[in-house]
């Protein structure tokens, strides 16, 4: 196994005693347990009561919808579903796995959180990082699984999450030129009161009389289709996007849609756990109405009970689980090719949308979270440590490379240039987030000291701190995007001056980004063509060791 993690971060790798905690431990506060209890025993006890009091309901059969069977690009569009949904799944929880704390608030602050994946209530110790807070998960489960490898299981996500996209927009547009929406989408209120009787049906143990599948849903089934390709669909997507950077501070009335950032991941996972209930009871109602007929119509699109739907639908099992072998082994072996994928595939893209977004937010001082969770760790060298008083004494912020007049500026030549002031929400790409309060002076108005020449078109900031594999922590910015409005250079957080384990006595805000952009503890500010001469050449440290995008604003 320690191969296993050699091969994704490139170097060899010492796990803290910390991590050989391998614990899975799932807690979740008792108001939501009695809540999901009551959402399924209070419409089972109505059914129980209809039942009792008056009988089982009369069904009537559901009219057929006009059309029979299964086309072959409906078939095929399941098949791709269930292959993508599967790598959206894995990788997703290895997501999770990397902020196993789920909350209702945007602060995060520990123990304030409605479920948690760790058996850790609450870190006790100062210097405990949010890395530190991962947690191993098997790769039987997650993508590619093991502690912190929230780099390759974003890639995997993402690029699932577009070709997943991509299958239900065609599947959409067949299904609505097709006629065959008719077999999904309710069409009177009947659908939903015989649904309703067909409840009664299961939920008291009785099996109601099944239609002729291959022409017409039972109306239950079909509103539990429509459901989840118009309801839980959609809204994996929507609540999705409100977790990106770019979005949440560029609208921030997006994210409030759904009652802010940290509900909106709440909600993706719980719609995870909507899919899996779906899929329990659709899989098991598939097995009990004629398994034979039933696999026959969804792969070969053929209404009889020969055993050949069955094998092949076994042989699309055994496809979907060589791929998870593949994408593991990948993940493992190669993972550099996963990160290069992505910014091949779906950079482009995200250049062409995302990255254009402002960062313009700004949240009400009465918003600061209470408490801040932090990442990195903290310099060691001398040349950190013996700055003085604040660790401003001494500190001198080199400006070099391709500038028309590099220097070196002390925070008070940097707080004469101007300050700015903002009040943001930091997103991580573990999953947390916190809101503070940020002054410095923008990059643009070190910008116009400095005059960055033409050719210069990526800036480099390097720390004084380590990155989490050893080596000297760095990330790049475009010059578009260092030129953002909300990019600082700051030395205060909510009033105070930049505490240390902050990032003292400067550090990096780029709120139409991910944190891991942020460099703390700034030594020097590099202008360059390209990032690919800097460090490993991926554009960061976390980019070339944790094979993190380059562009982060998802
Ligand atoms: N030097 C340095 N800066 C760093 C990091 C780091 O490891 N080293 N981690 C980044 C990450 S992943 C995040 S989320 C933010 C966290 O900032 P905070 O610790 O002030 O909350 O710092 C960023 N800056
Ligand atoms: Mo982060």
């Amino acid at each position: 196994m320690g191969e296993l993690i050699e091969g994704v971060h490139g170097n060899p790798l010492v796990y803290p005693p910390a991590s050989k905690d391998r614990r899975l431990r799932v807690y979740v506060r008792r108001p939501f347990i009695l809540l999901a209890c009551g959402l399924v025993l209070v419409p089972v006890a109505c059914a129980w009561a209809w039942y009792l009091a008056v009988g089982l309901p009369q069904l009537r059969p559901p009219p057929p919808a006009g059309l029979a069977g299964f086309p072959g690009w409906l078939r095929l569009a399941h098949f791709a579903n269930l292959l993508l949904m599967v790598f959206l799944v894995r990788s997703g929880l290895s997501i999770l796995m990397d902020h196993p704390r789920l909350y209702w608030n945007d602060h995060c602050t520990p123990g304030s959180e409605w479920a948690r994946f760790t058996p850790l209530e609450m870190p006790k110790d100062p210097a405990w990082t949010a890395k530190d807070d991962s947690r191993f998960l098997t790769p039987w489960l997650g993508l590619p699984g093991y502690r912190h490898t929230v780099g390759i299981a974003r890639h995997w996500h993402f690029l699932a999450a577009f070709f997943w996209l991509a299958n239900g927009v065609v599947y959409a547009v067949l299904l609505a030129t097709s006629g065959h929406w008719r077999r999904l989408i309710p069409t009177g209120v009947e659908t939903c009161t015989e649904a309703a009787k067909v409840f009664v049906h299961y939920a008291t143990l009785h099996m109601p009389p099944e239609p002729d599948r291959f022409v017409a849903y039972n109306p239950l089934q079909q509103l539990a289709y429509a459901g989840v390709v118009f309801g839980l669909a959609p809204l994996s997507i929507l609540t999705g996007l409100a977790m990106s950077p770019a979005i949440d501070n560029w609208a921030g009335w997006y994210p409030r849609l759904f009652g802010g950032r940290q509900v909106a991941r709440s909600l993706h996972f719980l719609l995870l756990c909507g899919y899996g209930g779906f899929v329990v009871v659709h899989v098991t109602l598939v097995a009990v109405t004629g398994l034979r007929k039933n696999l026959n119509h969804i792969t070969l699109g053929t209404d009889d009970d020969s055993p050949a739907g069955f094998w092949l639908f076994f042989a699309g099992l055994a496809a979907i689980a060589a791929a998870c072998a593949a994408a593991h082994w990948v993940s493992w072996h190669r993972p550099r090719w996963v990160q290069m994928g992505f910014r091949r595939l779906l950079g482009p893209l995200q250049r062409a949308t995302l990255h254009r977004l402002p960062a313009r937010v700004q949240y009400d001082r009465r918003q600061i979270s209470p408490s801040f969770w932090t990442n990195g760790k903290q310099p060691s060298c001398p040349e950190w440590k013996s700055l003085g008083h604040l660790r401003r004494e001494g500190y001198r912020l080199r400006v070099s490379g391709l500038v028309a007049s590099p220097g070196e500026f002390s925070i008070t030549d940097l707080e004469r240039l101007g300050k700015r002031e903002q009040v943001t929400l930091h997103h991580c790409i573990q999953g947390w987030t916190g809101v503070a309060a940020w002054g410095g002076v923008t990059v643009r108005q070190l910008m116009d000291v400095v005059q960055p020449l033409p050719t210069a078109r990526i800036v480099v900031f390097r720390s004084f701190g380590e990155g989490h594999y050893g080596g000297e922590f760095y990330d790049t910015l475009t010059i578009e995007n260092a030129g953002d409005p909300q990019t600082l250079l700051a030395w205060e957080m909510n009033d105070q001056p930049l505490p240390d384990r902050h990032g003292a006595p400067l550090r990096l805000r780029v709120e139409n980004q991910l944190g891991y952009k942020m460099v703390k503890w700034i030594k020097s500010i590099e202008f360059v063509t390209s990032e690919a001469s800097i460090g490993k050449g991926y554009g960061g440290k976390n980019e070339d060791d944790e094979y993190y995008p380059v562009v982060a604003d998802i």
